[in-house]
């Protein structure tokens, strides 16, 4: 006990001294063999609107994050993703932006955001911000001056096609009622573009200002003192502007195009070139249309773009092909899952870095979604999932909210939602006469608010988040799923979630040590090795409410009790391991 208070008390001291001095240390003293501070963090999201509110208004706001620092510090997790924090009129909940350099009226001031982010560093955590530069609001003064006239000097930050030469070409649009993204637009006789809803208009990066302006406003926050940015479909931002047809090659697949513009790259150095060399910063981008083929372009370092990215496969597996976010009647086939998840370890098994997730805002509750979220499972399979996430070869992003077992609220009416998406993609399916009983029923496991409902605290008015009326709905199940109740027991969800986050921290081969799947065709285990050197560990996840008897591979054996078990036993009796349902084990081997 005394060895750990010392070294406490120095580790805060070192902390406090300076952040930037002892991360910037260890990236230089392991750039040779390529370790990097930000391969070895567990990155905890937070969206800010749903986490604490600390006026009663019933949004959540960043002194509502500072109130609650040193309940993220507890957790052990290096580095916060923020959401977006910017101005915004929340078409989009913030991915809407009408001020890059202001912050949105809802969560508070810049006074406010520099006590978060001193707080933050003074605590040895890094902040990670939203960068949402492909589009920006409708309401942002560049847009208003773009469509105020043709010859405005910011006409051209935005894409605008002339009426007089007919219809564009169609381009699909992820938020827009009819799926289109031209919109017209009567002041200037013109359409513009905008992938997402109409008040989230593209920007135009083929323009050398627009890319200027960016850049000045990342090195704006970081010479603030953030530590990176989380980049918003980035794949998206470089547009062959003479707007073509869909090339043929794509079969229809729009988001696969939008990630491969034409100077899209070239935009990436220039990025690295202009701000993200000059700062000991993170990057991921956030990597909707990139594939196994075009992901290194983003990540491999001796690309000098981005440090890492997160891909789409994984939290898209398991739909009904042509319908929106219809799970597959049964659930998913592990068989495929641990395909995906496998197939992207070998991706960045020599060069570039991956990330892990399960769960964001733009997902369901991973404990729905993934794992077993009935009374009987909760538990279980919440800890299960957070093994996965913690145990792989990919820098974790773990979403506010999962450690402690938090699930889909299954909204039964289109009323209660508050997601663009949700509402215009019901609204677009009435239009069309399609089934919307089935659309409701689907969303219930699939729509992004799954996972926006507010943090749950304790088990007073409203989970503890807000005194007012709460933005979204809070889960009903936050009388018996939250903070309070999870805290002070020792086998909780969100202690054994702070146990995890400790044992990855504590064994490196857990970061970087190589993976391989063992038994790929078991339906109801995941079973995979890492190794390093001498150091070897065994991760058992079993992914069914089903006990199973589980055959050590040859060559397999075990050393010592597990590192990690979310059940009291393990039996393993001549090689043949019996787990439980949803029991997840770490064990070294020999
Ligand atoms: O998401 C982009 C994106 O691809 C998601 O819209 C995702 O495909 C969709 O949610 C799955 O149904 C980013 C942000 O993460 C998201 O919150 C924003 O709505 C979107 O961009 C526009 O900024
Ligand atoms: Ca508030």
């Amino acid at each position: 006990m005394k060895h750990y208070f010392i070294a406490t008390i120095a580790a805060a001291i070192c902390s406090v001294v300076s952040h930037q001095h002892s991360f910037a240390q260890t990236s230089s003293m392991n750039k040779e063999n390529n370790r990097q501070w930000w391969k070895e963090a567990v990155v905890y999201q937070i969206y800010p609107r749903s986490f604490k509110d600390s006026n009663g208004d019933g949004i959540g706001d960043l002194k509502g994050i500072t109130s609650r620092l040193d309940y993220i510090k507890s957790l052990g997790i290096d580095v916060v993703w923020l959401n977006p924090i910017f101005s915004s009129p929340n078409a989009d909940n913030g991915y809407d932006i009408s001020d890059y350099r202001g912050i949105m009226k809802e969560f508070g001031t810049m006074e406010d955001f520099d006590e978060l982010l001193k707080g933050m560093h003074q605590r040895g955590i890094k902040m990670v911000l939203d960068l949402v530069a492909n589009h920006s609001s409708d309401e942002h003064d560049w847009f208003k001056q773009s469509r105020s006239s043709r010859n405005n000097p910011y006409r051209d930050y935005y894409h605008w096609w002339p009426a007089e030469k007919g219809k564009p070409a169609h381009r699909w649009s992820f938020f827009d009622v009819n799926g289109d993204a031209w919109k017209y637009d009567s002041v200037t006789n013109a359409y513009y573009l905008h992938y997402f809803s109409y008040k989230q208009p593209d920007l135009n990066w083929e323009n050398p200002n627009v890319r200027k302006e960016i850049f000045d406003m990342m090195n704006f926050w970081f010479d603030k003192g953030v530590d990176g940015f989380r980049m918003d479909v980035i794949p998206f931002i470089s547009k062959d502007t003479s707007f073509p047809e869909l090339p043929k090659e794509y079969h229809g697949d729009y988001v696969t195009y939008y990630a491969n513009g034409p100077h899209l790259h070239d935009y990436l150095k220039e990025m690295n070139k202009e701000v993200l060399s000059k700062h000991n910063v993170m990057s991921v981008a956030e990597g909707a249309g990139v594939t196994i083929e075009t992901a290194h372009n983003f990540v491999d370092e001796d690309r000098h773009e981005l440090n890492m990215l997160y891909h789409f496969d994984g939290v898209g597996y398991g739909y009904v092909p042509g319908k929106f976010k219809v799970p597959e009647p049964g659930g998913y086939k592990l068989v495929g899952f641990k395909e995906i998840y496998s197939k992207w370890d070998s991706v960045f098994a020599k060069k570039g870095w991956g990330t892990i997730y399960l769960g964001n805002h733009d997902q369901p509750r991973m404990l729905t979604r993934w794992g077993n979220d009935a009374p009987a499972y909760r538990d279980a399979s919440s800890k299960m999932l957070t093994t996965f996430l913690l145990t792989m070869r990919a820098t974790p992003y773990y979403y506010f909210g999962d450690e402690l077992g938090m699930s889909n609220i299954k909204f039964d009416k289109i009323e209660d939602y508050k997601d663009i998406e949700s509402i215009n993609m019901y609204q677009q399916i009435k239009n069309h006469g399609g089934d919307l009983q089935e659309f409701i029923e689907a969303q219930k496991i699939s729509a992004r608010d799954n996972g926006r409902t507010p943090f749950q605290w304790d088990a007073s008015a409203n989970a503890g988040f807000t005194t007012g009326t709460p933005w979204i709905k809070v889960n009903p199940n936050y009388t018996t799923v939250n903070v309070a109740a999870e805290e002070n027991n020792p086998n909780s969800c969100l202690n054994y979630f702070k146990k995890a986050v400790q044992l990855r921290k504590s064994n490196k081969v857990l970061v970087y040590g190589a993976y391989t799947l063992l038994d790929k065709a078991n339906e109801k285990i995941y079973a995979y090795t890492r190794e390093e050197g001498a150091d070897k560990m065994l991760v058992i996840l079993n992914f069914s409410k089903d006990k199973v008897n589980w055959k050590l591979p040859k060559g397999i054996l075990l050393k010592g009790k597990p590192l990690l078990n979310n059940y009291a036993s393990f039996m393993n009796i001549n090689g043949l391991v019996s787990v439980e349902p949803y029991q997840a084990i770490v064990i070294r081997l020999k």
